[in-house]
């Protein structure tokens, strides 16, 4: 952990920071919003227009955060956000984020989660280079592992149009800190999560699922790969990573994980034996949901993130999965809302969205 004395430090002097947070209305941009609030930050979000509301898990900040219009695919609107609410810092958490999609959208997914960052790095050239930059850069780009623990010198090769494009926006933003001098770091997140995750990512999904069989509401949830192994932590402590890298005296990048891998078939063990139930007497496999290349293993070395930035994980694996079942079964008891309508596949099984 950071030492009380230097967090103390820290947040005295981000006391009247801006930070602009791109994809604040996701899981990541609702619990940094929340933490860079606790230090006193003014925070503004960056929100693309939608026909409907997407501010769901930001209802309970209320009037605490300011919103500007902006999307990643229209430079123009960058260069126009980052004029308004004039950051100090930069989040771009805002991306096209769940792999499967990732096939049947390649180009989309290369332009939001590729080309973006390139617009926003650019946006931030033009308009104040000073500013701070965060890019969200993912586990996925290890992809086909080459090592084990993963750690930031390990080689990225990537298995999905995501994976790739992770990559390019990792590297045009360690290039913008080579060329340009700029503070833009890369955080390579393994997968994080918590009950604010889109129903869709496979902890939710089973934590929802596992929830609506308890209370009745369903028989059973259909699942692909039980046995791909992965490095799951809490989100809430992974955005606590994102600020401190932001504060540092050197732009560096780190691997920010928990260090401990666990099968998918772990989550629904945990998730269904919370509420008294058996998993395999509810999980069936679904042959469509298996993607078209998997990545079997993912586990982190947070060593560096430890040692430089004094981060640690505070939520174990079987709390995280236990408290997203509790609030789900919560959430579900309150308002038993039904099972959103199912996508259709399409060719090659590639657009199920879980
Ligand atoms: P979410 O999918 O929950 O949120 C994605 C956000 O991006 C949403 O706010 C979405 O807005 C916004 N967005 C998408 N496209 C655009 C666009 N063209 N212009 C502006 N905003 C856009 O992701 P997470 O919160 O889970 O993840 C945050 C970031 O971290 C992502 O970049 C993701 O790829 C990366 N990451 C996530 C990990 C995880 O385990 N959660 C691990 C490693 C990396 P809207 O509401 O309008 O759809
Ligand atoms: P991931 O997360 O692809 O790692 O990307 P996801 O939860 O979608 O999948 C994790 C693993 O579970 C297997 N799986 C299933 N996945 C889904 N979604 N639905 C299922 O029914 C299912 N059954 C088994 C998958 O095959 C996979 O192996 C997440 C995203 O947040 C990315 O944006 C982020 O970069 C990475 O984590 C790190």
């Amino acid at each position: 952990m950071v030492s009380p004395h230097a967090e103390g430090v820290a947040t005295l002097q981000s006391m009247t920071r801006t930070a602009l947070i791109t994809g604040i209305t996701g899981q990541d941009g609702s619990y940094l919003a929340e933490l860079l609030l606790d230090k006193g930050y003014r925070v503004v979000g960056m929100t693309r227009r939608s026909s409907t509301d997407t501010r769901e898990r930001l209802t309970h900040l209320g009037d605490r955060i300011e919103i500007v219009q902006g999307d990643l695919l229209d430079q123009a609107s960058l260069v126009a956000a980052l004029r308004v609410a004039q950051p100090a810092e930069v989040y771009n958490l805002a991306a096209q984020s769940f792999v499967p999609t990732s096939w049947n959208q390649p180009v989309l997914t290369g332009e939001f989660t590729a080309l973006g960052v390139t617009r926003m790095l650019e946006s931030i050239r033009q308009v104040d280079p000073a500013i701070r930059f965060y890019q969200a850069s993912s586990s996925e780009m290890f992809g086909n592992i080459t090592e084990s623990p993963q750690n930031e010198g390990t080689r990225f090769r990537p298995r999905s149009p995501y994976g790739v494009a992770k990559v390019y926006g990792h590297f045009v933003t360690v290039n913008y800190r080579e060329s340009y001098g700029m503070y833009a770091v890369s955080g390579i997140c393994f997968n994080h999560e918590s009950p604010r995750r889109g129903l869709e990512f496979v902890t939710r999904k089973i934590t929802d699922g596992a929830a609506r069989i308890s209370l009745g509401l369903r028989q059973q949830l259909q699942l692909g790969n039980l046995e791909a192994h992965r490095d799951w932590g809490f989100a809430g402590d992974f955005v606590r990573a994102m600020w401190l890298m932001l504060q540092q005296d050197e732009p560096q990048d780190y691997v920010i994980a928990t260090g401990e891998m666990h099968t998918v078939r772990e989550v629904c063990e945990v998730a269904f034996s919370h509420l008294g139930l058996d998993y395999s007497d509810h999980v069936v496999i679904d042959e469509s949901l298996i993607r078209p290349a998997e990545i079997d293993r993912l586990l982190g070395n947070p060593g560096k993130a430890k040692r430089q930035l004094g981060w640690e994980p505070e939520v174990s694996f079987e709390e995280l999965i236990r408290m997203m079942v509790d609030a789900d079964v919560e959430r579900l008891r309150v308002n038993p809302e039904p099972v959103p309508t199912a996508v259709l596949p399409l060719p090659h099984n590639l657009s199920r969205t879980g």
